[in-house]
């Protein structure tokens, strides 16, 4: 019998010796440890990421600490998340193939993932940064999401199976309340761990803690977060939980996912979009960047066309589950029936978009867990001005949501927000 090792963080000096003799990572990399390069690379929040190094190639191991990194070991974390990454990457694989890195291996009482090194990519929000124009992430990520927020729901899956793989990850409670609280409820008063541009932005922070309809408004989206248990979400989808280069997009860090709805996703990730949209004017230097503008608010347009247009082909080809079936539809020859159905769904899945970017927005410019789009812009002043038309849009968004019935119409509105000067 194997004895089950207490767990130990990995180090740049340990990695080699405690997994020299790992057989999926010698087959990808090579078996002479001793020659194996080591960086820790890691800059998200939570977590040690490494890239291995070996004479065949290249991995990448990453591991859960029992802490949140950002904030140090006075905040615990339980070692279980990397199990719900682990299980959210084999759906995502499975509904949307070729989405996610590669697994080499997973071990569970060290709570780690080895796992392909993607190369050349870079996390999309440092591309966006740079003011890179990605050709195919609108398309790309919008079948990303389609399929794994579809197939991942009681339209599609078997209700005994869904079930038990609800119940699965209903134990995700520490990442949950993690965005429960982060997300929606820290922002909108002053929370113990809250920052923002000070003291440029106190007077605005002040008036939308006091914006009682803001309140409601995110507290409603709190309910809708946690009590539907629409799909296997990613949930964190965010530009840093993506890795791009110009042709390929992968997803990756679902270390968040737990059983929500659909709309969460798909307003996280579009929030990310016109994040980077109002920060470009922080970004520019002798060049304008007006075109890199234009284009992300065209990447957000192309998402969300490619998301509802998947999501519609799998309505009509994949219908299988418990939820809006075929015997009460075509099966009785009233296709119009399904197509209103799919309508109503898709129609309450932008509603609830709308309010979950405008929230999203919100909680990067005023609680913890800030995006490198404004954080790297270093003159203050500037900073405070782009995330002020940020701030306003998020406020229009949460609030007057039902008002806005486009795409376009709301990338108008973030045009204008953006060209408007006594900001
Ligand atoms: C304490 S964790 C802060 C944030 O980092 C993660 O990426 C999530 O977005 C979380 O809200
Ligand atoms: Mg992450």
């Amino acid at each position: 019998m194997t004895q089950k090792l207490p767990f130990e963080a990995l180090t740049v000096e340990t990695l080699s010796a405690r997994l020299g003799a790992n057989e999926a990572l010698c087959s990808h990399i090579g078996t002479d440890a001793a020659r194996w390069k080591v960086r820790e690379v890691g800059d998200g929040n939570l977590n040690l990421v490494f890239i291995v190094e070996g004479d065949k190639g290249a991995a990448v191991v990453k591991q859960a600490l029992p802490y949140v990194r950002l904030v140090g070991d006075s905040w615990p974390l339980p070692l279980k998340r990397s199990f719900f990454e682990y299980h959210a990457l084999t759906r995502q694989e499975a509904r949307a193939p070729g989405s996610v890195p590669a697994i080499h291996h997973f071990d569970e009482g060290q709570a780690l993932i080895i796992m392909e090194y993607l190369s050349p990519h870079i996390i999309l929000r440092r591309a966006l940064i740079e003011g890179r124009q990605l050709p195919n992430i609108g398309r790309n990520i919008g079948l990303f999401m389609a399929r794994t927020l579809f197939r991942g729901s009681d339209l599609s899956m078997v209700t005994k199976d869904r079930k038990a793989d609800l119940a699965l990850f209903a134990d995700n409670v520490e990442l949950c309340d993690i965005t429960e609280n982060l997300v929606f409820s820290d922002p909108y008063f002053d929370a113990k761990m809250n920052r923002h541009t000070s003291p440029q932005l106190d007077s605005l922070v002040a008036e939308l803690r006091a914006d009682r309809d803001l309140k409601v408004e995110a507290q409603r989206l709190k309910h809708l977060f946690a009590a539907n248990a629409e799909t296997l979400l990613h949930g964190d989808l965010h530009s840093g939980s993506i890795m791009v280069t110009d042709s390929e997009t992968r997803m990756i860090d679902p270390e968040f996912a737990f059983y929500g709805p659909m709309a969460f996703d798909v307003g996280m990730l579009l929030a990310n979009f016109w994040m980077a949209f109002f920060s470009q004017r922080g970004h520019e230097q002798e060049e304008k960047r007006d075109a890199m503008r234009a284009y992300l608010l065209d990447v957000t347009t192309e998402t969300w066309s490619v998301f509802r247009a998947e999501f519609s082909h799998l309505w009509r080809t994949e219908r299988t589950g418990m939820l809006y079936q075929k015997s009460l539809f075509e099966d009785q020859g009233d296709r119009l029936g399904a197509e209103q159905a799919l309508d109503h769904v898709l129609h309450q899945i932008w509603d609830d978009l709308l309010g979950f970017a405008g929230i999203e927005i919100h909680r990067r410019i005023l609680g913890l867990a800030h995006n490198a789009d404004f954080e790297t812009i270093a003159d203050e002043d500037l900073r405070a001005r782009c995330e002020t038309k940020a701030l306003k849009f998020g406020r229009h968004l949460a609030v007057n949501r039902r008002q806005i019935h486009s795409i376009d119409e709301v990338n108008n509105l973030a045009a204008l927000i953006e060209q408007e000067s006594r900001i």
